[in-house]
């Protein structure tokens, strides 16, 4: 039998080389920062277009104001005789609406072959698996080798057995999984190609990217990129390192000028926004980028995440030359003993100030993380860091509410000491103290304080959050409403806002008096 005869278990034709379907799925996810690219779906359609696979497209879910409806349309209109194999990412928040989206397509593609990748199937391969009905197999780690291996065999032989041998897949055969070893780490990233940014609708996009002066603001055209993967530090709630390993791999300088003039000259971006883990980490490969930034006169302006420990007045005024104008930073916490015993964060408040004050100075807007409920952490402690936000005054911060993810120190700590029931489930619902907004599918670690605290510590977070932004005109104030309602997409997200606009509201009350 000639190879484009033959037909696998399932009678779908077994594809000649480079003839399979690729669908890349990114599901709607719900969030307050706006909608950004799906980077690891774009690098992944790179690599294999790289290396001659034409059939790919990304459907970008974020985009459409009827997720579901538009997964089932996109989905119709599949040729249901060619071999489709379809990919979704899926991180913890999303992962019921991702499990959800998998069971319609294999029930509309029952012939379809069905993988999923990102940080939730890396940290929780097993239960992925067996939890998603119509999941095939899993992508653990990052995805360019692994996914570009598994399409080459799969073009060979359009069956989940094939894949066997395949470093970093977990495969479900026949309701038994199998794990497969873990793939080393891509040492160099420049060895990736770009993002394939012409696989989605780049200028489709809209985030927040705040700076100080507003009339910058105005003229500001951003999109986002990533210099570098990975984190050697290890904070007790961060999944960083159970999803990368402990290595921080790089693209070099060179190359990161090359993707920024790419950018601003073939897609008309000026303003950008760099997704490291940690951006700062070396120092000198943070000096020679602004370097090549000055001495190319490329005119942007840039937005990075730094660590408190990482940065000083030379290195934040050089970057601030460059075009640095915001930045992010996480302080966790304003009581030393929880930031360094409990958190383990590396970095003191002081230098946390320090870092704080010398963007303020410079004019790089800046806004601090805070999170509170940490193990063994009492109302005081949660005092100390309102306290300290209140003192340090970033242009804007957010103090949540600690969130348990798989893979964490935090989730074994939780898991022990039975904040999570031994059984606990990542896909089944768990319902935490408050319904009506994301708890209800993300475990909170509650220790300490109880939900009589909860409360007040969120009213006096809404107080400080106000007391620290400008003061709105009634007619601003109704803008904003109408933008926050217009981003929703579902009666849960609704609540969400409506619940937020109710805190505002409170404040402004308690601001009153
Ligand atoms: C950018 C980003 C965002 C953007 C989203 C942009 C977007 N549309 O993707 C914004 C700011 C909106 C955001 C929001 C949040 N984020 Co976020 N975010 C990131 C960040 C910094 C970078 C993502 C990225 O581009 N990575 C680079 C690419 C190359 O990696 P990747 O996406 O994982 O893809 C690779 C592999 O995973 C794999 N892969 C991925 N998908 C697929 C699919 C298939 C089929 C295959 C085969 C392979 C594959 O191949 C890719 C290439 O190697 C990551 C940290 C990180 N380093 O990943 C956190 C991260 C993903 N975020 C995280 C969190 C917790 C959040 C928030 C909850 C934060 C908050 N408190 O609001 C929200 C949740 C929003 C939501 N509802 O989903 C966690 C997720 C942990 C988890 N277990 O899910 C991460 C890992 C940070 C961390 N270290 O803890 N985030
Ligand atoms: S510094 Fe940031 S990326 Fe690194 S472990 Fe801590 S929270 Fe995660």
């Amino acid at each position: 039998m000639r190879p484009s005869n033959m037909k696998n278990h399932n009678g779908i034709p077994i594809a000649m080389k480079k003839d399979i379907r690729i669908s890349l799925v990114h599901d709607y996810a719900f969030s307050s920062k706006g909608r950004m690219p799906p980077l690891g779906l774009m690098y992944l359609s790179a690599s294999l277009k790289q290396n001659g696979f034409r059939n790919i497209r990304i459907l970008d879910l974020q985009l459409y104001r009827k997720p579901r409806k538009s997964l089932i349309e996109y989905l119709n209109s599949l040729d249901h005789q060619a071999p489709q194999l379809i990919g979704f990412y899926m991180n913890t928040p999303t992962r019921f609406v991702v499990q959800q989206a998998i069971q319609i397509t294999k029930k509309l593609h029952p012939r379809a072959l069905v993988c999923a990748g990102g940080p939730h199937p890396t940290l929780d391969r097993e239960a992925t698996l067996s939890s998603c009905e119509g999941l095939d197999f899993v992508v653990a780690g990052e995805g360019e080798r692994t996914f570009l291996e598994s399409v080459q065999r799969l073009s060979e032989n359009f069956q989940v057995e094939s894949l066997k041998g395949v470093a970093g897949t977990s495969l479900k055969i026949e309701d038994q999984i199998i794990h497969q070893d873990l793939r080393p780490r891509i040492r160099d990233l420049d060895d990736i190609p770009f993002p394939d940014r012409d696989a989605v609708d780049i200028h489709g996009y809209r985030f927040e990217f705040p700076v100080v002066d507003q009339d910058l603001q105005k003229t500001l055209k951003p999109t986002t990129l990533i210099s570098s993967r990975g984190c050697p530090y290890s904070c007790v709630f961060c999944s960083v390192a159970d999803q990368w390993g402990r290595m921080t791999t790089y693209h070099s300088p060179p190359r990161v000028i090359e993707e920024i003039k790419i950018l601003k000259e073939q897609y008309g971006f000026n303003a950008f926004y760099f997704f490291d883990d940690t951006f700062t980490l070396d120092r000198n490969r943070v000096l020679d980028i602004c370097d090549r930034m000055l001495k190319a006169h490329l005119g942007i302006h840039w937005f990075c995440e730094i660590r408190a420990n990482t940065v000083d007045q030379e290195l934040l005024s050089t970057m601030y030359r460059a075009g640095l104008r915001s930045v992010a930073i996480g302080v966790e916490s304003g009581n030393p003993r929880i930031l360094n015993q409990v958190i383990k964060k590396g970095i003191t408040l002081d230098e946390a100030t320090r870092a704080i004050n010398i963007c303020k100075k410079i004019g790089i807007y800046v806004k601090a993380f805070f999170t509170f409920s940490y193990p063994g952490e009492t109302l005081d402690d949660v005092r100390m860091t309102l306290h300290y936000i209140d003192t340090v005054r970033p242009d804007t911060f957010t103090m949540t509410k600690l969130i348990i993810y798989p893979g964490t120190p935090l989730y074994r700590h939780a898991v022990d000491d039975n904040i999570l029931a031994k059984e606990f489930d990542w896909f089944r619902y768990y319902s935490s103290y408050n319904s009506a907004s994301n708890e209800l599918v993300m475990p909170i670690f509650i220790d300490r304080l109880s939900f009589k605290d909860f409360l007040a510590i969120e009213k006096e977070v809404s107080r400080l959050s106000i007391g620290m932004r400008k003061r709105r005109t009634p007619f601003q104030l109704l803008k904003i409403l109408g933008r926050n309602i217009k981003k929703t997409k579902s009666g849960k997200d609704l609540i969400i806002v409506l619940k937020r606009i109710g805190n505002y509201l409170i404040s402004l009350l308690l601001r009153q008096k």
